[in-house]
């Protein structure tokens, strides 16, 4: 079988081809008006970024190169036979729009272990930040850290720009290679005795179980799965954007990286898959410490007194969907099959039943439907990863998969730097008044 950088050198130049004559013969074809609204309201819905590994519509939610989530269960390989997919098979469909054989994933497989040494002194930063750091914070720096090895930022200064893509592609191999070590050195630093134990001999996924201390087979499904939905959600959202927008400037895919992650550390993106098990948290505590029963009635008191503080619902609402998230619904899926009878699966699963309903009564949030956030942090739970504050950095290791395999092909297509247009607002004005 061809290697994955065998498969995509084979298909660039023809995809250079078609990009030249896309630009060249159809330019000019307009996409639609800018609004004053979405100049000031985040740019929602204004198409000003090309994203080909996948994309999000509305109502149907994420395809990877095309495949839904359960096209992706049935089609991608697993580590077991009808197992969930691997992050392996994942990556090798994102890069290359292939669904790949066993045998390729499984060669994917061994390259990213073979790549996955940490440079010497990643593992003593990693020891020397303060306990309290947040541990997206300890993340981002370590990743950026580890750029003293990129052979792209060395290949910028000494190689033709047309052959750059290759050191792209070598970097962005050895970041997939070694996120799951720096993330497991986050957690046994923080949480357990510092130690972290590799097992080789398992897939990307079981390695990283192992090395974070869990070793229940089906905990290993589990974050199959989780690493699969979190990966990729088109070129918009903040982590996926931030990683191109730093590329762009051929900064290394180490940094441009880094900086996707400072992104995905915010609350109103990766950050709310902490928030949610903090909330449901707080109403079971809240609602013991009362003497309530959990239902429908007190867990719409509760998501009541949430707005009435300024605060939003963590875990419901989305910039571009508008309908229940189908990352949550895999979840849930899940968590029909493998802990049914969990408590705080009930409690998330009465939440869905009563936060849709109140925030559509408030009239202004455009979706209210749960989002991927609002179920992941109870499936951790449920097989004892209870450490919420680090949740984050999973949806890292995950998302690293689709924001770089775009980073590749950004690169070997030579896309130029993203640098858009700001105006002022006394030039909106002038636009308003004209209108
Ligand atoms: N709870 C309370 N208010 C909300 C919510 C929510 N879950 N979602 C939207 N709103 C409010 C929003 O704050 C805004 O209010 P205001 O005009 O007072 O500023 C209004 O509804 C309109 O917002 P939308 O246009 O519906 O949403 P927008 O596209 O601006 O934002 C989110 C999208 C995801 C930021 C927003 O829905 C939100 O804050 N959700 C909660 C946080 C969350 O779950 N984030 C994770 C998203 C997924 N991810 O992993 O990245
Ligand atoms: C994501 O996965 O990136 C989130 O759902 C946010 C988004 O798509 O904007």
């Amino acid at each position: 079988a061809s290697t994955l950088k065998e498969v995509l050198a084979a298909q660039i130049p023809e995809k250079q081809a078609s990009l030249l004559k896309l630009k060249k013969e159809h330019g000019d074809v307009g996409l639609g008006m800018v609004t004053i609204d979405q100049v000031i309201g985040g740019s929602r819905g204004i198409k000003t970024m090309m994203w080909e590994t996948s994309n999000l519509d509305p109502e149907e939610g994420i395809r990877f190169r095309g495949l839904t989530i359960p096209d992706c269960q049935k089609k991608l390989p697993g580590y077991q036979k009808g197992g969930e997919p691997t992050p392996e098979a994942l990556i090798w469909l994102l890069l290359t729009s292939e669904v790949p054989t066993k045998e390729q994933a499984d060669m994917l497989t061994a390259d990213l272990h073979a790549r996955s040494k940490l440079p010497a002194h990643i593992e003593p930063l990693i020891r020397s930040f303060p306990k309290d750091m947040h541990p997206m914070t300890q993340f981002a720096a370590a990743v950026a850290a580890m750029q003293t090895d990129s052979k792209f930022a060395v290949a910028y200064h000494t190689v033709n720009k047309k052959e750059l893509w290759q050191h792209a592609y070598e970097d962005i191999l050895n970041v997939f290679a070694r996120l799951p070590e720096i993330a497991a050195l986050i957690y046994r630093c923080r949480y357990a005795d510092g130690q972290v134990k590799k097992d080789l001999s398992l897939d990307y996924s079981g390695n990283f179980c192992r090395m974070l201390g869990f070793t229940d087979p089906t905990f290993d499904e589990l974050m199959r799965l989780y690493m699969v939905i979190h990966s990729d959600h088109e070129g918009g959202n903040a982590s996926a954007h931030a990683t191109h927008l730093v590329g762009s400037t051929l900064s290394d895919p180490y940094l441009s990286y880094a900086a996707g992650l400072c992104a995905l550390a915010g609350p109103l993106h990766g950050l709310a898959n902490q928030e949610v098990l903090g909330w449901i948290l707080q109403l079971q505590a809240e609602f013991k410490k009362a003497g309530k029963p959990v239902n429908k009635d007190t867990i719409e008191e509760f998501t009541l007194a949430t707005l009435n503080s300024g605060k939003v619902i963590p875990g419901y609402g989305h910039a571009v969907l508008r309908k229940t998230d189908p990352r949550y619904e895999a979840q849930r899926q899940f968590a029909l099959k493998h802990l049914p009878d969990d408590p705080l699966f009930h409690i998330v699963s009465t939440v869905y039943e009563v936060v849709p309903g109140v925030l559509t009564k408030l009239g202004k949030v455009k979706n209210p439907w749960p989002n991927v956030d609002a179920h992941s942090g109870v499936l951790l739970c449920h097989y004892g990863f209870t450490q919420h504050d680090y949740y984050t950095v999973l949806f890292g290791v995950s998302r690293a998969m689709g924001a770089l395999s775009q980073l590749f092909w950004d690169r070997a297509l030579g896309l130029p730097l993203e640098r858009p247009k700001s105006v002022t607002p006394e030039f909106l004005w002038s636009q308003a008044t004209k209108a």
